[in-house]
Protein backbone atom coordinates (compact mmCIF):
# COMPACT_ATOMS: atom_id res chain seq x y z
CA UNK A 1 0.00 0.00 0.00
CA UNK A 2 1.36 3.44 -0.67
CA UNK A 3 -0.16 6.70 0.48
CA UNK A 4 0.55 9.76 -2.01
CA UNK A 5 -0.27 12.90 -1.42
CA UNK A 6 0.16 15.91 -3.58
CA UNK A 7 -0.51 19.77 -3.47
CA UNK A 8 -3.51 20.97 -5.88
CA UNK A 9 -2.48 24.81 -5.09
CA UNK A 10 1.06 25.82 -5.83
CA UNK A 11 0.05 29.58 -4.08
CA UNK A 12 0.11 28.29 -0.40
CA UNK A 13 1.00 29.90 2.17
CA UNK A 14 0.77 28.81 5.52
CA UNK A 15 -1.53 30.83 7.97
CA UNK A 16 -1.65 30.02 11.88
CA UNK A 17 -4.93 27.73 12.25
CA UNK A 18 -7.63 29.89 14.40
CA UNK A 19 -9.64 27.71 16.25
CA UNK A 20 -12.57 28.53 14.45
CA UNK A 21 -10.52 28.09 11.14
CA UNK A 22 -9.50 24.29 12.10
CA UNK A 23 -13.48 23.75 12.67
CA UNK A 24 -15.21 25.49 9.63
CA UNK A 25 -14.23 23.73 6.49
CA UNK A 26 -15.98 26.71 4.70
CA UNK A 27 -13.91 29.40 5.36
CA UNK A 28 -11.01 28.10 3.50
CA UNK A 29 -10.93 29.64 -0.34
CA UNK A 30 -9.44 27.86 -3.30
CA UNK A 31 -6.01 29.89 -3.24
CA UNK A 32 -5.27 27.70 -0.10
CA UNK A 33 -3.76 24.48 0.50
CA UNK A 34 -5.76 21.23 -1.15
CA UNK A 35 -4.46 18.28 -0.55
CA UNK A 36 -5.14 15.27 -1.75
CA UNK A 37 -4.68 11.84 -0.24
CA UNK A 38 -4.84 8.55 -2.10
CA UNK A 39 -4.76 5.37 -0.26
CA UNK A 40 -4.26 2.63 -3.15
CA UNK A 41 -3.76 -0.56 -3.44
CA UNK A 42 -2.06 -2.24 -6.41
CA UNK A 43 -2.78 1.35 -8.05
CA UNK A 44 -0.95 2.37 -11.17
CA UNK A 45 0.40 5.93 -12.35
CA UNK A 46 -2.08 6.52 -15.19
CA UNK A 47 -5.21 5.53 -13.12
CA UNK A 48 -3.79 8.38 -10.39
CA UNK A 49 -3.51 11.31 -12.72
CA UNK A 50 -7.21 10.44 -14.17
CA UNK A 51 -8.69 10.26 -11.39
CA UNK A 52 -6.88 13.18 -10.24
CA UNK A 53 -7.84 15.34 -13.15
CA UNK A 54 -11.26 13.97 -12.34
CA UNK A 55 -11.52 14.61 -8.45
CA UNK A 56 -9.89 18.01 -9.12
CA UNK A 57 -13.15 19.35 -11.63
CA UNK A 58 -15.38 17.78 -8.80
CA UNK A 59 -13.60 19.65 -6.18
CA UNK A 60 -13.42 22.85 -8.60
CA UNK A 61 -17.43 22.86 -9.57
CA UNK A 62 -18.15 22.80 -5.69
CA UNK A 63 -15.85 26.43 -5.16
CA UNK A 64 -13.64 24.64 -3.48
CA UNK A 65 -15.37 24.01 -0.22
CA UNK A 66 -13.97 21.31 1.48
CA UNK A 67 -14.42 17.61 0.27
CA UNK A 68 -13.73 14.14 1.66
CA UNK A 69 -14.10 11.71 -1.29
CA UNK A 70 -13.91 8.20 -0.46
CA UNK A 71 -13.67 6.00 -3.57
CA UNK A 72 -13.78 2.05 -3.07
CA UNK A 73 -15.37 0.02 -6.00
CA UNK A 74 -15.02 -2.98 -4.22
CA UNK A 75 -18.17 -3.77 -3.70
CA UNK A 76 -21.92 -1.60 -3.06
CA UNK A 77 -21.39 -1.44 0.86
CA UNK A 78 -18.70 0.77 0.01
CA UNK A 79 -20.63 2.85 -2.44
CA UNK A 80 -22.90 3.62 -0.23
CA UNK A 81 -20.47 4.26 2.43
CA UNK A 82 -19.04 6.69 0.10
CA UNK A 83 -22.88 8.36 -0.14
CA UNK A 84 -23.04 8.68 3.57
CA UNK A 85 -19.40 10.41 4.07
CA UNK A 86 -20.20 12.58 1.35
CA UNK A 87 -23.66 13.32 3.14
CA UNK A 88 -21.62 14.21 6.25
CA UNK A 89 -19.47 16.60 4.91
CA UNK A 90 -21.80 18.23 2.81
CA UNK A 91 -24.04 18.67 6.16
CA UNK A 92 -20.72 20.24 7.72
CA UNK A 93 -20.15 22.64 5.09
CA UNK A 94 -24.05 23.42 5.52
CA UNK A 95 -23.82 24.57 8.84
CA UNK A 96 -20.84 26.73 8.41
CA UNK A 97 -21.87 28.14 4.91
CA UNK A 98 -24.35 30.67 6.37
CA UNK A 99 -26.86 29.82 3.44
CA UNK A 100 -24.21 29.82 0.87
CA UNK A 101 -23.70 26.32 0.06
CA UNK A 102 -26.03 25.96 -2.59
CA UNK A 103 -27.56 22.70 -3.99
CA UNK A 104 -25.21 22.56 -6.68
CA UNK A 105 -22.74 21.59 -4.27
CA UNK A 106 -25.14 18.72 -3.67
CA UNK A 107 -25.88 17.93 -7.33
CA UNK A 108 -22.06 17.43 -8.06
CA UNK A 109 -21.45 15.10 -4.62
CA UNK A 110 -24.24 12.85 -5.93
CA UNK A 111 -23.76 13.11 -9.55
CA UNK A 112 -19.89 11.79 -8.53
CA UNK A 113 -21.07 8.39 -6.90
CA UNK A 114 -22.99 7.44 -9.51
CA UNK A 115 -20.68 8.20 -11.89
CA UNK A 116 -18.32 5.92 -9.81
CA UNK A 117 -21.16 3.02 -9.33
CA UNK A 118 -21.62 3.34 -13.10
CA UNK A 119 -18.30 3.38 -14.34
CA UNK A 120 -17.05 0.90 -11.95
CA UNK A 121 -18.23 -2.57 -11.99
CA UNK A 122 -18.35 -2.87 -8.28
CA UNK A 123 -17.38 -6.45 -6.87
CA UNK A 124 -15.34 -6.75 -10.05
CA UNK A 125 -11.65 -6.82 -10.27
CA UNK A 126 -11.24 -6.77 -13.66
CA UNK A 127 -12.92 -3.10 -14.21
CA UNK A 128 -12.74 -1.81 -17.34
CA UNK A 129 -14.01 1.31 -16.47
CA UNK A 130 -13.79 5.20 -17.79
CA UNK A 131 -11.12 5.74 -15.20
CA UNK A 132 -8.24 3.23 -16.37
CA UNK A 133 -7.13 0.15 -17.94
CA UNK A 134 -4.95 -1.13 -15.36
CA UNK A 135 -3.89 -5.10 -13.94
CA UNK A 136 -4.90 -4.85 -10.53
CA UNK A 137 -7.92 -2.52 -8.83
CA UNK A 138 -8.27 -3.52 -5.45
CA UNK A 139 -8.78 -0.52 -3.70
CA UNK A 140 -8.86 2.97 -4.14
CA UNK A 141 -9.48 5.38 -1.24
CA UNK A 142 -9.39 8.88 -2.52
CA UNK A 143 -9.62 11.78 0.34
CA UNK A 144 -9.84 15.26 -0.76
CA UNK A 145 -9.68 17.97 2.02
CA UNK A 146 -8.75 21.82 2.28
CA UNK A 147 -6.12 22.30 5.22
CA UNK A 148 -7.86 19.69 7.31
CA UNK A 149 -7.40 16.30 9.40
CA UNK A 150 -8.72 13.49 8.20
CA UNK A 151 -9.81 13.15 11.30
CA UNK A 152 -11.76 16.18 11.50
CA UNK A 153 -15.09 14.67 11.30
CA UNK A 154 -14.48 13.49 15.18
CA UNK A 155 -16.16 16.00 16.79
CA UNK A 156 -15.20 16.54 20.31
CA UNK A 157 -16.76 14.16 23.19
CA UNK A 158 -18.50 15.82 26.17
CA UNK A 159 -16.01 15.26 29.58
CA UNK A 160 -17.39 11.85 31.49
CA UNK A 161 -19.79 13.24 34.20
CA UNK A 162 -17.26 11.77 37.06
CA UNK A 163 -14.02 11.18 35.96
CA UNK A 164 -14.29 14.45 34.18
CA UNK A 165 -14.71 16.39 38.03
CA UNK A 166 -11.57 15.36 38.52
CA UNK A 167 -9.45 16.60 35.45
CA UNK A 168 -11.61 20.09 36.43
CA UNK A 169 -10.39 19.99 40.05
CA UNK A 170 -6.90 19.56 38.62
CA UNK A 171 -7.14 22.38 36.72
CA UNK A 172 -8.17 24.83 39.34
CA UNK A 173 -5.46 26.48 41.44
CA UNK A 174 -7.81 28.09 43.91
CA UNK A 175 -6.21 26.55 47.51
CA UNK A 176 -9.75 26.03 48.54
CA UNK A 177 -10.78 23.61 46.26
CA UNK A 178 -12.34 20.03 47.42
CA UNK A 179 -12.75 17.45 44.92
CA UNK A 180 -16.23 15.91 46.04
CA UNK A 181 -16.68 14.25 42.81
CA UNK A 182 -15.40 10.90 42.33
CA UNK A 183 -15.91 7.76 44.98
CA UNK A 184 -12.43 7.50 46.12
CA UNK A 185 -11.55 7.21 49.56
CA UNK A 186 -9.07 9.99 51.25
CA UNK A 187 -7.49 10.78 54.41
CA UNK A 188 -8.32 13.18 57.06
CA UNK A 189 -5.71 14.87 55.28
CA UNK A 190 -7.46 14.70 51.94
CA UNK A 191 -4.68 12.06 50.94
CA UNK A 192 -4.86 8.89 48.90
CA UNK A 193 -4.84 5.45 51.18
CA UNK A 194 -2.92 2.55 50.47
CA UNK A 195 -4.22 -0.10 52.42
CA UNK A 196 -1.58 -1.72 55.17
CA UNK A 197 -2.82 -4.87 54.44
CA UNK A 198 -2.39 -4.46 50.85
CA UNK A 199 1.03 -3.55 51.74
CA UNK A 200 1.47 -6.19 53.10
CA UNK A 201 0.49 -8.67 50.43
CA UNK A 202 2.47 -6.92 47.76
CA UNK A 203 5.64 -7.26 50.51
CA UNK A 204 4.46 -11.05 50.37
CA UNK A 205 4.61 -10.89 46.79
CA UNK A 206 7.83 -9.41 46.63
CA UNK A 207 9.34 -11.76 49.09
CA UNK A 208 8.13 -14.74 47.33
CA UNK A 209 9.42 -13.25 43.64
CA UNK A 210 6.45 -13.54 41.67
CA UNK A 211 5.93 -13.70 37.96
CA UNK A 212 4.03 -12.10 35.44
CA UNK A 213 3.16 -14.84 33.34
CA UNK A 214 -0.12 -14.34 31.35
CA UNK A 215 -2.80 -15.33 33.61
CA UNK A 216 -5.58 -17.36 32.17
CA UNK A 217 -8.55 -16.04 30.51
CA UNK A 218 -10.70 -16.30 33.07
CA UNK A 219 -7.96 -15.13 35.66
CA UNK A 220 -6.02 -16.11 38.56
CA UNK A 221 -8.29 -19.23 40.04
CA UNK A 222 -6.81 -18.15 43.83
CA UNK A 223 -8.70 -14.71 43.21
CA UNK A 224 -11.66 -16.24 41.42
CA UNK A 225 -12.26 -18.79 44.25
CA UNK A 226 -11.68 -15.95 47.21
CA UNK A 227 -13.90 -13.33 45.50
CA UNK A 228 -16.47 -15.90 45.44
CA UNK A 229 -16.47 -16.66 48.90
CA UNK A 230 -15.89 -13.08 50.02
CA UNK A 231 -19.21 -12.50 48.27
CA UNK A 232 -21.52 -15.71 48.95
CA UNK A 233 -19.94 -16.61 52.36
CA UNK A 234 -17.23 -19.13 52.23
CA UNK A 235 -19.44 -21.98 53.27
CA UNK A 236 -22.37 -21.15 51.18
CA UNK A 237 -23.10 -24.49 49.74
CA UNK A 238 -23.70 -22.64 46.17
CA UNK A 239 -19.94 -23.03 46.49
CA UNK A 240 -19.45 -26.19 47.28
CA UNK A 241 -22.19 -27.46 44.23
CA UNK A 242 -19.91 -25.71 41.59
CA UNK A 243 -23.00 -23.70 40.75
CA UNK A 244 -20.93 -20.04 40.47
CA UNK A 245 -19.29 -19.26 37.17
CA UNK A 246 -16.46 -16.94 38.12
CA UNK A 247 -14.21 -15.05 35.83
CA UNK A 248 -11.88 -12.31 36.75
CA UNK A 249 -12.88 -9.26 35.48
CA UNK A 250 -11.12 -5.98 34.78
CA UNK A 251 -12.46 -4.31 37.65
CA UNK A 252 -16.30 -3.48 38.33
CA UNK A 253 -16.69 -1.76 35.24
CA UNK A 254 -15.21 -4.66 32.84
CA UNK A 255 -16.93 -7.02 34.87
CA UNK A 256 -20.36 -5.47 34.00
CA UNK A 257 -18.84 -4.70 30.92
CA UNK A 258 -18.20 -8.44 30.04
CA UNK A 259 -21.99 -9.48 31.35
CA UNK A 260 -23.16 -6.95 28.83
CA UNK A 261 -21.56 -9.04 26.34
CA UNK A 262 -22.69 -11.73 27.52
CA UNK A 263 -26.71 -10.94 27.42
CA UNK A 264 -26.19 -8.98 24.03
CA UNK A 265 -24.93 -12.48 22.87
CA UNK A 266 -27.25 -14.76 24.13
CA UNK A 267 -30.85 -13.14 25.23
CA UNK A 268 -31.26 -10.94 21.98
CA UNK A 269 -33.86 -8.36 23.04
CA UNK A 270 -33.80 -8.53 26.55
CA UNK A 271 -33.92 -5.44 28.24
CA UNK A 272 -31.81 -4.31 31.50
CA UNK A 273 -33.80 -2.35 33.93
CA UNK A 274 -31.63 -0.01 35.68
CA UNK A 275 -32.69 2.60 38.95
CA UNK A 276 -33.60 6.14 38.23
CA UNK A 277 -31.00 7.68 39.31
CA UNK A 278 -27.92 5.32 38.74
CA UNK A 279 -24.16 5.36 38.60
CA UNK A 280 -23.34 7.47 35.72
CA UNK A 281 -21.20 5.07 33.80
CA UNK A 282 -24.41 2.37 33.68
CA UNK A 283 -25.90 3.41 30.70
CA UNK A 284 -22.43 3.47 28.33
CA UNK A 285 -21.91 0.22 29.20
CA UNK A 286 -25.63 -1.15 28.32
CA UNK A 287 -25.59 1.61 25.47
CA UNK A 288 -21.98 0.41 23.70
CA UNK A 289 -22.84 -3.70 24.31
CA UNK A 290 -26.09 -2.47 22.43
CA UNK A 291 -28.01 -4.04 25.03
CA UNK A 292 -31.91 -1.89 25.34
CA UNK A 293 -32.70 -0.43 28.83
CA UNK A 294 -34.84 1.38 30.34
CA UNK A 295 -35.40 2.59 33.88
CA UNK A 296 -37.15 1.87 37.06
CA UNK A 297 -38.20 4.68 40.07
CA UNK A 298 -35.92 4.30 42.71
CA UNK A 299 -35.53 7.73 44.44
CA UNK A 300 -38.48 10.27 45.68
CA UNK A 301 -37.01 13.71 45.65
CA UNK A 302 -40.28 14.08 47.77
CA UNK A 303 -39.37 12.19 50.69
CA UNK A 304 -35.79 11.81 49.65
CA UNK A 305 -35.87 8.24 50.27
CA UNK A 306 -36.82 5.24 48.48
CA UNK A 307 -39.53 5.09 45.94
CA UNK A 308 -40.37 1.92 46.80
CA UNK A 309 -43.66 1.73 45.36
CA UNK A 310 -42.79 3.32 41.97
CA UNK A 311 -39.58 0.48 42.11
CA UNK A 312 -42.09 -2.32 42.82
CA UNK A 313 -44.62 -1.22 40.13
CA UNK A 314 -41.94 -0.84 37.47
CA UNK A 315 -40.13 -3.79 38.10
CA UNK A 316 -43.72 -5.96 37.71
CA UNK A 317 -44.21 -3.91 34.16
CA UNK A 318 -40.72 -4.81 32.79
CA UNK A 319 -41.25 -7.58 30.28
CA UNK A 320 -40.78 -10.95 31.54
CA UNK A 321 -37.15 -11.95 31.78
CA UNK A 322 -35.10 -8.84 32.11
CA UNK A 323 -32.19 -8.32 33.81
CA UNK A 324 -32.90 -6.06 36.71
CA UNK A 325 -29.69 -4.07 37.54
CA UNK A 326 -29.68 -3.48 41.73
CA UNK A 327 -27.06 -2.18 43.74
CA UNK A 328 -25.73 -4.58 45.95
CA UNK A 329 -25.47 -1.57 49.33
CA UNK A 330 -24.63 1.55 49.30
CA UNK A 331 -26.70 2.69 46.17
CA UNK A 332 -24.88 5.32 43.51
CA UNK A 333 -25.92 8.15 43.99
CA UNK A 334 -28.40 8.35 46.27
CA UNK A 335 -26.90 6.47 49.43
CA UNK A 336 -30.35 4.70 50.07
CA UNK A 337 -30.58 0.85 50.44
CA UNK A 338 -34.06 -1.08 50.67
CA UNK A 339 -34.51 -2.38 54.02
CA UNK A 340 -34.01 -6.29 54.64
CA UNK A 341 -37.80 -6.74 54.30
CA UNK A 342 -38.08 -4.80 50.98
CA UNK A 343 -35.68 -6.76 49.39
CA UNK A 344 -37.25 -9.93 49.71
CA UNK A 345 -40.30 -8.40 48.05
CA UNK A 346 -37.95 -7.09 45.54
CA UNK A 347 -36.79 -10.54 45.16
CA UNK A 348 -40.83 -12.09 45.01
CA UNK A 349 -41.47 -9.78 42.12
CA UNK A 350 -38.05 -10.26 40.69
CA UNK A 351 -38.93 -14.52 40.65
CA UNK A 352 -42.36 -14.04 40.01
CA UNK A 353 -41.81 -12.05 37.10
CA UNK A 354 -38.84 -14.79 35.96
CA UNK A 355 -36.60 -12.07 35.54
CA UNK A 356 -32.91 -12.33 36.07
CA UNK A 357 -31.12 -10.28 38.77
CA UNK A 358 -27.93 -8.82 37.97
CA UNK A 359 -26.47 -7.04 40.97
CA UNK A 360 -23.53 -4.46 40.81
CA UNK A 361 -21.36 -4.65 44.19
CA UNK A 362 -19.09 -2.12 43.93
CA UNK A 363 -19.17 -0.85 47.89
CA UNK A 364 -19.18 -4.20 50.06
CA UNK A 365 -17.98 -3.21 53.09
CA UNK A 366 -18.17 0.32 52.41
CA UNK A 367 -22.44 0.04 53.61
CA UNK A 368 -22.15 -0.96 57.18
CA UNK A 369 -18.81 -1.23 57.47
CA UNK A 370 -18.88 -5.12 57.50
CA UNK A 371 -18.23 -7.17 54.49
CA UNK A 372 -20.44 -10.16 55.38
CA UNK A 373 -23.71 -7.70 56.28
CA UNK A 374 -23.06 -5.34 52.97
CA UNK A 375 -23.58 -9.07 50.98
CA UNK A 376 -26.66 -9.89 52.50
CA UNK A 377 -28.77 -8.69 49.62
CA UNK A 378 -27.10 -11.06 47.29
CA UNK A 379 -26.69 -13.89 49.22
CA UNK A 380 -31.22 -13.59 50.43
CA UNK A 381 -31.30 -13.56 46.52
CA UNK A 382 -29.38 -16.73 45.90
CA UNK A 383 -30.55 -18.66 48.75
CA UNK A 384 -34.11 -18.89 46.90
CA UNK A 385 -32.19 -20.87 44.41
CA UNK A 386 -32.10 -17.71 41.79
CA UNK A 387 -30.28 -17.57 39.33
CA UNK A 388 -28.09 -14.01 39.28
CA UNK A 389 -25.42 -11.68 37.71
CA UNK A 390 -23.26 -10.22 40.12
CA UNK A 391 -20.18 -7.76 39.11
CA UNK A 392 -17.87 -7.09 41.89
CA UNK A 393 -15.24 -4.44 42.32
CA UNK A 394 -11.97 -3.62 44.37
CA UNK A 395 -11.72 -0.27 43.96
CA UNK A 396 -13.57 0.77 47.06
CA UNK A 397 -12.83 -1.78 49.61
CA UNK A 398 -9.41 -2.54 49.17
CA UNK A 399 -8.66 0.79 47.76
CA UNK A 400 -7.49 -0.41 44.36
CA UNK A 401 -8.64 1.71 41.94
CA UNK A 402 -5.86 1.73 39.74
CA UNK A 403 -5.07 -2.28 39.81
CA UNK A 404 -8.22 -2.52 37.95
CA UNK A 405 -9.63 -5.87 40.31
CA UNK A 406 -13.01 -7.22 40.09
CA UNK A 407 -14.96 -10.35 39.09
CA UNK A 408 -18.13 -11.45 37.09
CA UNK A 409 -19.84 -14.29 38.88
CA UNK A 410 -23.01 -15.79 37.30
CA UNK A 411 -24.57 -18.08 39.97
CA UNK A 412 -26.14 -21.09 37.67
CA UNK A 413 -29.30 -23.01 39.25
CA UNK A 414 -29.51 -26.72 38.48
CA UNK A 415 -30.75 -27.66 34.90
CA UNK A 416 -34.17 -28.72 36.79
CA UNK A 417 -34.61 -25.57 38.64
CA UNK A 418 -33.45 -23.71 35.40
CA UNK A 419 -35.63 -25.50 33.02
CA UNK A 420 -38.18 -22.38 32.58
CA UNK A 421 -36.57 -19.59 32.42
CA UNK A 422 -34.32 -18.78 29.52
CA UNK A 423 -31.06 -18.84 31.45
CA UNK A 424 -31.64 -22.82 31.07
CA UNK A 425 -29.33 -22.97 28.28
CA UNK A 426 -26.61 -21.75 30.31
CA UNK A 427 -27.19 -23.50 33.54
CA UNK A 428 -24.13 -25.32 33.64
CA UNK A 429 -21.35 -23.85 35.30
CA UNK A 430 -18.55 -24.70 32.45
CA UNK A 431 -20.59 -23.61 29.77
CA UNK A 432 -21.47 -20.02 30.48
CA UNK A 433 -17.74 -19.81 31.89
CA UNK A 434 -16.30 -20.51 28.81
CA UNK A 435 -18.46 -18.45 26.86
CA UNK A 436 -17.45 -15.60 29.16
CA UNK A 437 -13.92 -16.68 28.84
CA UNK A 438 -14.42 -16.52 24.86
CA UNK A 439 -16.11 -13.11 24.72
CA UNK A 440 -13.23 -11.73 27.22
CA UNK A 441 -10.58 -13.31 24.84
CA UNK A 442 -10.88 -11.12 22.12
CA UNK A 443 -11.81 -7.99 23.86
CA UNK A 444 -8.67 -7.99 26.39
CA UNK A 445 -7.09 -11.47 26.12
CA UNK A 446 -6.56 -12.24 29.85
CA UNK A 447 -7.00 -9.77 33.05
CA UNK A 448 -4.12 -8.10 34.76
CA UNK A 449 -2.36 -10.31 37.82
CA UNK A 450 -1.70 -7.82 40.29
CA UNK A 451 -4.48 -6.70 41.76
CA UNK A 452 -5.65 -10.86 41.68
CA UNK A 453 -2.96 -11.98 43.92
CA UNK A 454 -3.28 -8.71 46.24
CA UNK A 455 -6.84 -10.12 47.03
CA UNK A 456 -6.01 -13.69 47.24
CA UNK A 457 -3.46 -12.98 49.96
CA UNK A 458 -5.72 -10.71 51.65
CA UNK A 459 -8.77 -12.78 51.51
CA UNK A 460 -6.78 -16.09 51.77
CA UNK A 461 -4.88 -15.21 54.82
CA UNK A 462 -6.83 -15.19 58.21
CA UNK A 463 -4.55 -13.12 59.70
CA UNK A 464 -4.73 -10.21 56.55
CA UNK A 465 -8.58 -10.77 56.05
CA UNK A 466 -8.71 -9.86 59.74
CA UNK A 467 -6.81 -6.65 59.38
CA UNK A 468 -8.35 -6.09 55.94
CA UNK A 469 -11.58 -6.33 57.97
CA UNK A 470 -10.61 -3.64 60.49
CA UNK A 471 -9.16 -1.25 58.23
CA UNK A 472 -12.78 -1.43 56.05
CA UNK A 473 -14.46 -0.51 59.79
CA UNK A 474 -11.96 2.22 60.32
CA UNK A 475 -12.75 3.71 56.53
CA UNK A 476 -16.35 3.29 57.10
CA UNK A 477 -15.94 4.89 59.97
CA UNK A 478 -14.40 8.13 59.15
CA UNK A 479 -17.09 8.41 56.32
CA UNK A 480 -19.54 8.37 58.77
CA UNK A 481 -17.65 10.77 60.84
CA UNK A 482 -17.76 13.96 58.15
CA UNK A 483 -21.56 12.51 57.52
CA UNK A 484 -22.54 13.69 60.95
CA UNK A 485 -20.31 16.50 61.17
CA UNK A 486 -21.62 17.82 57.79
CA UNK A 487 -24.83 17.45 59.19
CA UNK A 488 -23.83 19.34 62.26
CA UNK A 489 -22.35 22.17 60.83
CA UNK A 490 -25.70 22.49 58.48
CA UNK A 491 -28.23 22.63 61.06
CA UNK A 492 -26.24 25.11 62.81
CA UNK A 493 -25.57 26.99 59.64
CA UNK A 494 -28.83 26.75 58.33
CA UNK A 495 -31.35 29.24 59.98
CA UNK A 496 -34.38 28.28 57.25
CA UNK A 497 -35.18 25.59 59.18
CA UNK A 498 -34.36 23.17 56.79
CA UNK A 499 -34.66 18.70 57.70
CA UNK A 500 -30.73 17.96 56.84
CA UNK A 501 -31.51 14.86 58.58
CA UNK A 502 -31.52 13.19 55.17
CA UNK A 503 -27.92 13.03 55.05
CA UNK A 504 -27.42 10.97 57.79
CA UNK A 505 -30.10 8.60 56.82
CA UNK A 506 -28.14 7.52 53.40
CA UNK A 507 -25.00 5.52 53.69
CA UNK A 508 -21.80 4.50 52.05
CA UNK A 509 -19.30 7.30 50.39
CA UNK A 510 -21.89 9.21 48.93
CA UNK A 511 -24.60 11.82 49.96
CA UNK A 512 -27.07 13.20 47.36
CA UNK A 513 -27.67 16.48 48.62
CA UNK A 514 -30.97 17.46 46.21
CA UNK A 515 -28.67 20.71 44.64
CA UNK A 516 -29.70 20.31 41.26
CA UNK A 517 -27.24 21.56 37.94
CA UNK A 518 -26.76 25.42 37.96
CA UNK A 519 -26.81 24.99 41.60
CA UNK A 520 -24.38 22.49 41.74
CA UNK A 521 -22.37 24.76 39.34
CA UNK A 522 -22.44 27.16 42.15
CA UNK A 523 -21.07 25.21 44.06
CA UNK A 524 -17.89 24.45 41.86
CA UNK A 525 -17.25 28.64 40.18
CA UNK A 526 -18.10 30.39 43.36
CA UNK A 527 -16.64 27.79 46.06
CA UNK A 528 -14.45 25.53 44.01
CA UNK A 529 -16.31 22.56 45.54
CA UNK A 530 -16.16 20.08 42.93
CA UNK A 531 -19.08 17.28 42.71
CA UNK A 532 -21.53 15.64 39.76
CA UNK A 533 -24.04 18.02 38.35
CA UNK A 534 -26.62 15.43 39.71
CA UNK A 535 -25.41 16.72 43.58
CA UNK A 536 -24.15 13.76 44.51
CA UNK A 537 -21.62 14.55 47.13
CA UNK A 538 -18.65 11.60 47.63
CA UNK A 539 -18.09 11.98 51.47
CA UNK A 540 -14.84 9.98 51.34
CA UNK A 541 -13.26 12.64 49.37
CA UNK A 542 -13.89 15.17 52.66
CA UNK A 543 -12.42 15.94 55.90
CA UNK A 544 -13.59 16.96 58.95
CA UNK A 545 -11.60 20.25 58.69
CA UNK A 546 -13.78 21.13 55.66
CA UNK A 547 -16.99 20.41 56.87
CA UNK A 548 -17.68 24.13 57.98
CA UNK A 549 -16.63 25.32 54.43
CA UNK A 550 -18.51 22.86 52.66
CA UNK A 551 -21.53 23.84 54.36
CA UNK A 552 -21.51 27.27 54.03
CA UNK A 553 -20.74 26.32 50.32
CA UNK A 554 -24.19 23.93 50.30
CA UNK A 555 -26.04 26.67 52.18
CA UNK A 556 -25.22 29.50 49.84
CA UNK A 557 -26.20 27.24 46.73
CA UNK A 558 -29.44 25.99 47.93
CA UNK A 559 -30.97 29.25 49.21
CA UNK A 560 -29.47 32.00 46.87
CA UNK A 561 -29.57 29.60 43.34
CA UNK A 562 -32.81 28.61 41.88
N1 LIG B 1 -20.52 0.25 39.99
C1 LIG B 1 -20.82 1.35 40.70
C2 LIG B 1 -22.17 1.46 41.30
C3 LIG B 1 -19.86 2.35 40.87
O1 LIG B 1 -20.19 3.41 41.58
C4 LIG B 1 -18.59 2.22 40.28
C5 LIG B 1 -17.62 3.29 40.39
C6 LIG B 1 -18.32 1.03 39.57
C7 LIG B 1 -19.31 0.07 39.44
C8 LIG B 1 -17.03 0.75 38.89
O2 LIG B 1 -15.88 0.95 39.57
P1 LIG B 1 -14.53 0.24 39.09
O3 LIG B 1 -13.46 1.18 39.47
O4 LIG B 1 -14.62 0.00 37.59
O5 LIG B 1 -14.47 -1.04 39.81
N2 LIG B 1 -17.90 4.46 40.74
C9 LIG B 1 -17.01 5.57 40.99
C10 LIG B 1 -15.90 5.76 40.03
C11 LIG B 1 -16.28 5.85 38.60
O6 LIG B 1 -17.23 6.54 38.24
O7 LIG B 1 -15.61 5.18 37.80
C12 LIG B 1 -17.86 6.82 41.17
O8 LIG B 1 -19.09 6.77 41.01
O9 LIG B 1 -17.29 7.88 41.50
Amino acid sequence: MSILSSTLSSNYSPQPHSTQNRNSYISVDSTQLVTLVFIVDSFSFSRYELSLKYLKLTVLSIESQALILLINPDGFDNALFCFCVCFRYFAVFARHSQGTVNSIALYFIFYFIFFVQRKVKLGSNSLSTGFVKTKSFNRISMAVAVNVSRFEGITMAPPDPILGVSEAFRADTNEMKLNLGVGAYRTEELQPYVLDVVKKAENLMLERGENKEYLPIEGLAAFNKATAELLFGADNPLLKEQRVATVQGLSGTGSLRLAAALIERYFPGAKVLISSPTWGNHKNIFNDARVAWSEYRYYDPKTVGLDFEGMIADIKNAPEGSFILLHGCAHNPTGIDPTPEQWEKIADVIQEKNHIPFFDVAYQGFASGSLDADAASVRLFAARGMELFVAQSYSKNLGLYAERIGAMNVVCSSADAAASLEIAQLSHDPRVKSQLKRLARPMYSNPPVHGAKIVANVVGDPALFNEWKAEMEMMAGRIKNVRQKLFDSLSAKDKSGKDWSFILKQIGMFSFTGLNKTQSENMTNKWHVYLTKDGRISLAGLSLAKCEYLADAIIDSFHNVS
